[in-house]
């Protein structure tokens, strides 16, 4: 009886602290660093082999006057986002951060700025959620390349400053909301936690920063999952958070020419999709060396912004579509949102004047597009099917127009199941 009361008091406190991060939905992710001077991706000193005396030099040149963390924070304001995550250090090894136990960092080489605290002060200033990335390994330990069993001594060396980074990230900053650990992965080893010590570390996380979310890449669940360049749903009652690049998936640093963008109809889409499913969208910008973010990703974040203007009720707060709804609840037009006892019909592919949609079993006591002064007619048959006339015979807003239904009662599918069409 003691266990079970243990487990339940463990989900009340997981259900509230993860709370304020559902109801976000939306986060922006920045990679940023010494390989945004090179503009081939975070992942270049890696698949170009530069040895890590070579791409230490990269430390003198990275000094980027134009870094202003209030920009930054601003624009992720602007487009509607509700937290970020900065990669406080990301496989190189380079910190952006105050470290007693790396001279490897933004404070003790050309820039002589701790941009961390500078992002920290940014966020906390204009009420963004703040979230810290940290790369468990790092590619200078030739433990991390050989493995542990190989060189233990350089594993754990790697292992230990992973360890005193994250305590100096979860003690000098303030209230953090986000850790987001990345770089688990050891080769040929199954159970990294053991390796990492991450069972130890977490605890330690905790007690320091008690209200955290931890997300899944330690080796250990923890509070969220971190699906990666695609939108899939965790079980019921699991938080999870979809992580994707504006540019295509080869990189998440800044890439000097990258043309192959995600448009901002697909980026939206995106979002409502994570939302319909109950979780969350972050979208990453990689931020130029001299810290200005490019202009093709500031018009796709400031266009999310005006949509969610319009449209936020939708996705801020939502709940996770129960299931049951024939092909997602809206068939060929698009996706399904809910809050309460509304029903958001995203017609992503608009049908002209009316729209039709089979598997609700509620009563519809009204309709009315979000953003849109104009009185819509719904008709329902006893079989769930909705008609919903007099629309625009175009689309009011070219990503994702919004049809709020309010329900006589929570959303409910109705099933056809066995009955033939
Ligand atoms: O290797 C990293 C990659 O550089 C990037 O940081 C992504 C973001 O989630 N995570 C790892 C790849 O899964």
């Amino acid at each position: 009886m003691l266990i079970k009361w243990g487990w339940v008091m463990s989900q009340i406190s997981y259900k509230k602290r993860i709370k304020w991060f559902s109801d976000a939905r939306f986060g922006i992710f920045i990679h940023w660093g010494l390989y945004s001077i090179l503009g081939r991706g975070e992942w270049v000193m890696y698949v170009e082999r530069i040895s890590k005396e070579e791409y230490a030099k990269l430390a003198d040149k990275f000094n980027p006057t134009k870094f202003n963390a209030h920009k930054w924070v601003a624009l992720a304001k602007n487009a509607g986002a509700r937290y970020m995550v900065l990669t406080t250090r990301h496989h190189d090894g380079f910190c952006l951060f105050d470290s007693k136990v790396s001279n490897f960092t933004s404070v003790k080489t050309a820039a002589k700025r701790d941009f961390v605290r500078e992002y920290v002060n940014a966020a906390r200033k204009a009420g963004m959620r703040i979230g810290f990335y940290y790369s468990l390994l790092d590619w200078r330990f030739p433990g991390y390349h050989v493995g542990p069993k190989k060189d233990p001594i350089s594993f754990n060396a790697m292992v230990e400053q992973a360890h005193e980074q994250v305590k100096e990230l979860m003690t000098n900053y303030g209230k953090i909301d986000i850790l987001w650990y990345d770089g688990g992965w050891i080769p040929g080893i199954k159970d990294i936690a053991k390796y990492w010590r991450s069972k130890e570390l977490n605890k330690m996380v905790r007690k320091l920063q008690p209200h955290i979310i931890i997300n899944n890449r330690s080796g250990i669940a923890e509070d969220i999952d971190t699906p990666e360049q695609h939108v899939t749903a965790s079980k019921p009652g699991r938080a999870w958070e979809s992580c994707m690049t504006i540019g295509d998936s080869c990189g998440w640093g800044y890439i000097k020419h990258n043309p192959n963008l995600k448009s901002t109809t697909q980026l939206i889409q995106y979002l409502v999709t994570a939302a319909s499913g109950g979780g969350n969208y972050l979208l990453n910008v990689g931020p130029k060396p001299d810290g200005t973010i490019q202009k093709e990703f500031v018009d796709r974040l400031t266009e999310i912004g005006r949509w969610l203007k319009v449209n936020g009720e939708s996705i801020y707060g939502s709940d996770r579509i129960p299931p049951g709804f024939l092909w997602g609840g809206a068939g060929m037009l698009g996706v399904l949102t809910a809050k309460g006892r509304t029903l958001y019909l995203h017609v992503f592919r608009w049908p002209g004047s009316i729209a039709t949609i089979a598997g609700i079993k509620n009563k519809i006591l009204s309709a009315r597009i979000l953003g849109v002064n104009k009185k819509i007619k719904v008709e329902q048959t006893i079989d769930g099917k909705v008609f919903i006339k007099g629309l625009p015979e175009n689309p009011p807003d070219k990503h994702d127009t919004v049809i709020a239904l309010e329900l006589d009662g929570k959303p409910e599918p109705y099933s056809y199941d066995g009955i033939p069409l």
